[in-house]
């Protein structure tokens, strides 16, 4: 790798263990590092084994404060790359030069769970990207829904308090269904919108790769001559906005508590890297006012059929860390790192991040100069008058004042030549106040844009999100509460609601508001390259399997960049019907349907009935319907398939007949797999999930 932020990571390396003993903290060779030194056999241990006593203190510390929010990730080194010259909006030097590839660090993380919760659970994600530019480090701190759950800052607290475990026993771990969240909500409309977003599948995305992420403040470009232009940032991956369901999702959070961190640490190391476009809604700042709602409001969109996303530049992950702790646990993200070229606006929620995020380093990183740490470091120069304080590293030499004339005046104030920061001169005038705008009252809107853009399997999904969580809320009135909210927002969804958490539905509200919707909120319009790249697809194997069939079969799904498993119910190899064995790639039973995107069941003489009376099995294509994914059978394996007894499906029973229906892709043919079936099973995957398929339950 030949990144400059790569070559100064190779410089902070530790040294290979392999080239030398073991030794102490100061360099003392050690000899025996199994047993501490003690009086005798069975005597006590002395306090003079300096190596037992530097072993166990450095242990004792090993530990560092979790982030208060956002507490798990996962983060991953790559590029950013901008498609031509943003020169016309900003002068920020990494969004001019189509060569030019700037180094970039993005963390993903869950909000409330702590450190060792699951990846799986219903929360907002963070998407916090660190640009090494050639002007100083740039943090786009965002998350992958577009909108928050609060106006102003100093309500964060408070919001935290409320989504975080109950206090008196910390229970739920990582999960808002509970009662002081929801009494928060009930009782803080703003929070609404955002609440729909965490309703919905957005909140349990498939992977880290599957989501979009967005800046969600308006931020300022500033070009060359000092001139500003508002700006929303979005992030879209390449392969497309896909989610779990929450069957699977709760599933998942037993058999793979590491479900998303793994998925994004696998693909990178298997060079399929992750991939996403940076774009920008642009808004000229004389059209500040011309909306419904103000764009200082971080609980509103500016709808993209209203004002379109700019496609600026594409990021490529392509590094996994070397070492968790060091590098994704250490990482220091602040809104307030910014360059030339990009500035803030008042959204109060901005401005109150811009304190927080430097301060939360000082408990959490140990003291101030976390900006020295590896993964943290510009690989700008630095040269500043900070000198000393705890973790210091570097050995300053020289002066640290300024002005002064004993160190030659050095470092100098950056001259007129545009390489400086220079803060955009906004024109302010106001009296001092507490007072939240009027602008920002309207809290339904858009809470109803989001409802109104879902398509209906979406909306099944929030009425479901919304009885589960609400039913785990003791209190009744918090429930009744949460529900006349929602009649704010659509009466529809709050009798369904209602109904099923067991309160009256409430009277119709008299709030009015536009019929807005907005298709590019809805998950069906965003499928990306409708690639199958990285699909996990599992392959049910037994003795007899018909190994032609399926060979031609993994071959042709493979070559499309799927992930192609076989598993049977132990490891090794099955025989396959030509006598041949067949390797297996896992058991059965160490896996699950909710790890795998969809399956794939090869005929075979005497495979198929020895897989039906395998309970482990069936139960895998049985979850693998229900969660609404592809199943494709060949030969004997579309017995299988008829045994789920799908009521209404299409399903072959003859020869050299391929039919596929709601993703049930079936060819009873015995020997081939033949490209028609591969490619109806293949658009049947890359559609994710066949929402139409009878009797389905999540
Ligand atoms: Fe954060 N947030 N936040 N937040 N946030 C933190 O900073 C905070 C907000 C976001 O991977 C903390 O270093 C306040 C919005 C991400 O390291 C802390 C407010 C958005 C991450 C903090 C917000 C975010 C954080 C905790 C309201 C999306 C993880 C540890 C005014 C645009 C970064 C840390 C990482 C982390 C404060 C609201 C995203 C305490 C006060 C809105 C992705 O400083």
């Amino acid at each position: 790798m030949t990144d400059r932020k790569e070559r100064q990571r190779e410089g902070y390396r530790a040294a290979d263990p392999a080239e030398g003993p073991l030794t102490t903290d100061q360099g003392v060779a050690v000899d025996h590092t199994d047993d501490s030194l003690t009086v005798g056999e069975r005597g006590p241990t002395l306090l003079e084994d300096f190596h037992f006593r530097e072993k166990l203190m450095h242990f004792d510390h090993e530990r560092i404060p979790e982030r208060v929010v956002h507490a798990r990730g996962a983060g991953a080194y790559g590029y950013f790359e901008p498609y031509e010259s943003c020169a016309e909006f900003t002068r920020a030097a990494f969004l001019q030069d189509p060569s030019v590839r700037t180094p970039v660090f993005v963390r993903f993380s869950t909000v409330a769970g702590p450190r060792g919760s699951a990846d799986t659970v219903r929360d907002v994600r963070g998407f916090a990207t660190k640009f090494y530019t050639s002007e100083g480090n740039y943090d786009l701190v965002g998350n992958n829904m577009p909108v928050f759950f609060i106006q102003d800052g100093i309500k964060f607290p408070d919001f935290v308090h409320a989504v975080k475990p109950e206090p008196q026993n910390e229970i739920p771990t990582g999960s808002s269904a509970h009662d002081t969240l929801w009494d928060f909500v009930s009782l803080q409309p703003e929070t609404l919108h955002m609440m729909m977003w965490l309703m919905s599948d957005r909140a349990i995305p498939r992977s880290y790769r599957m989501m979009q992420g967005f800046g969600v403040h308006t931020f300022r470009f500033v070009d060359a001559r000092g001139h500003g232009t508002l700006v929303k940032f979005h992030w879209k991956p390449k392969l497309g906005v896909h989610s779990l369901v929450w069957d699977e999702a709760q599933e998942c959070q037993g058999r793979d508590p590491d479900f998303n961190r793994r998925d994004l640490w696998q693909s990178i190391e298997a060079g399929e890297f992750p991939e996403y476009e940076l774009g920008a809604q642009l808004i000229p700042e004389e059209d500040e006012f011309g909306f419904d709602f103000d764009l200082l409001d971080a609980t509103k969109i500016v709808p993209e059929e209203q004002v379109p996303v700019r496609p600026l530049g594409r990021m490529v992950l392509d590094r996994n860390p070397d070492n968790f702790f060091a590098e994704t646990e250490q990482v220091a993200f602040h809104t307030a790192n910014v360059v030339p070229g990009i500035d803030f606006t008042d959204d109060p929620l901005l401005q109150a991040r811009n304190f927080s995020y430097l301060d939360t380093q000082l408990i959490r990183l140990g003291g101030p100069n976390f900006a020295q740490l590896p993964v943290n470091q510009p690989v700008a120069p630095v040269r500043t008058n900070q000198r000393d304080g705890y973790h210091q590293t570097a050995i300053h030499t020289g002066t640290s004042y300024s002005p002064n004339s004993l160190g030659g005046g050095c470092p100098a104030i950056a001259g007129a030549d545009g390489y400086a920061f220079s803060h955009y001169p906004e024109r302010l005038d106001g009296a001092k106040l507490r007072k939240r705008g009027e602008s920002f009252k309207d809290f339904y809107s858009q809470a109803a844009m989001f409802w109104n853009s879902m398509s209906d399997w979406e909306r099944q999904h929030i009425v479901d999100a919304f009885r589960f969580e609400l039913g785990k809320v003791g209190a009744v009135q918090v429930r009744e509460r949460t529900v006349e909210q929602l009649t704010h927002i659509d009466q529809g969804l709050a009798t369904a609601v209602a109904e099923g958490i067991g309160v009256a539905t409430p009277a119709v509200a008299n709030t009015e508001h536009k019929p807005l919707a907005s298709p590019a909120l809805s998950l069906t319009n965003l499928h990306g390259d409708g690639s199958i790249r990285t699909r996990r697809i599992a392959v049910l194997v037994t003795d007899g399997v018909d190994t032609g069939q399926l060979a031609q079969a993994q071959e042709a799904l493979s070559a499309q960049g799927a992930v192609v498993e076989a598993l049977a119910s132990h490891d090794g190899k099955v025989r396959g019907a030509d006598g041949n064995g067949y390797a297996v790639d896992r058991a059965l039973p160490t896996v699950a349907s909710v790890l795998y995107d969809a399956v794939l069941l090869p005929g075979g003489p005497t495979g198929t009935p020895e897989l039906r009376s395998d309970e482990t099995a069936m139960r895998f294509v049985r979850d693998a319907y229900r969660h609404g994914k592809a199943i494709g059978a060949l030969g004997s394996g579309v017995g299988i398939v008829s045994a789920l007894e799908p009521e209404g499906l299409h399903i072959a029973s003859g020869h050299g007949h391929v039919c596929a229906d709601r993703g049930v892709v079936t060819d009873a043919t015995t020997g081939t797999a033949s490209e028609e079936f591969t490619r109806a099973f293949t658009d049947a995957v890359a559609a994710h999930r066949h929402w139409s398929r009878p009797h389905l339950h999540f």
